[in-house]
């Protein structure tokens, strides 16, 4: 198997393009796909100030690398979800890459800052951790970005990961969510930050193969709370589909951002912003589910100080 670029030996294989690598081309094909995807979507460029998320995952550590390498102005940021040894060894992993390589890193704590359990939130809102988590995550992304005057919050959703989500998405036609579905979430209100995913075309196992050639360290484990989560189903079935078809992934989702979205713009648009009255964060509601959140916690502190 030769390198389609150089005609050395290949050493990876990439069958949804019919294409074979070496190390010194896969790195070159990576970092291009990744700056195709930042222009051609208008996803930011070089004069924006960039919130990169990191979670210590593989995706999130690639993202961060890649863009500091092709030039870009990028911050990162890290939640502590207080979510056991996981959270305090993810931590670890992101806070060393930032001191070895001098990076700018912002940690955020949703204990020690706020009071927020996740835990207790779930117990008390009969609510999943993390249906709990995700709200938690979105609201600090673009908190940070907005108080933090950023351009945009990148984060490393991958093309397993989108694909899976469209997946599920279709299966019940969540028709608010479908309309959201994209690799840029542009600003609808002035004080929400667009969201970009710039490793959407690009799978788990070449993020994986990028952090490895690049001796990136990243946590291995998987967050507690994502076994047995129905996305690990809808990836596996979408696995033995690519196997068997390759392109799978990226055809289903290329089809659905150029043909299947467009149906679903309305919906998008009848959702009525407005200011949550606490924090001024923008919200579907009166107050929004981050206040809602702290403020539960708060009483609950207070009635075991009791
Ligand atoms: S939502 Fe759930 Fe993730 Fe939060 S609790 Fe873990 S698995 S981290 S992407
Ligand atoms: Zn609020």
């Amino acid at each position: 198997m030769k390198c389609i670029r150089c005609k050395q030996k290949a050493k990876i294989l990439l069958k949804r393009h019919n294409a074979a690598f070496c190390d010194n081309c896969f790195l070159y094909y990576y970092r291009n796909q990744v700056s195709k995807n930042i222009k051609r979507h208008r996803m930011f460029d070089k004069k924006d100030r960039i919130l990169v998320v990191i979670s210590g995952g593989k995706d999130s550590m690639a993202l961060w690398d890649v863009l500091i390498k092709e030039g870009y102005d990028v911050v990162a940021m890290y939640i502590n979800l207080g979510i056991g040894e996981y959270s305090n060894r993810s931590q670890e992993v992101v806070e060393k890459f930032a001191s070895v390589h001098n990076l700018p890193l912002i940690v955020k704590d949703i204990k020690k800052e706020y009071g927020l359990d996740i835990y207790k939130l779930s117990k008390t809102l009969k609510r999943s951790p993390c249906s709990i988590c995700g709200s938690i995550k979105r609201y600090l992304f673009n908190k940070v970005a907005y108080d933090g005057g950023f351009s945009a919050v990148a984060t490393g959703h991958n093309l397993d990961d989108e694909a899976a989500t469209l997946l599920g998405n279709v299966l019940s036609w969540e028709e608010g969510y479908l309309a959201r579905q994209a690799p840029v979430l542009p600003q609808t209100h002035p004080k929400l930050i667009k969201k970009v995913k710039p490793l959407y075309t690009l799978t788990e196992r070449e993020n994986l193969y990028y952090v490895l050639l690049n001796k990136i360290e990243f946590l291995h484990e998987e967050c507690p709370h994502s076994v047995g989560a129905r996305s690990i189903l809808y990836k596996e079935v979408l696995n033995r589909l690519e196997e068997k078809s390759p392109g799978t992934k990226q055809r289903f989702i290329n089809s659905f951002l150029e043909k299947g979205r467009k149906h679903f713009q309305d919906v998008a648009e009848k959702l009525e912003l407005r200011e949550c009255k606490t924090c001024g964060q923008v919200t579907t509601t009166e107050e929004c589910s981050f206040c809602r959140f702290v403020r539960i916690c708060n009483q609950q502190e207070k009635q075991q100080d009791v």
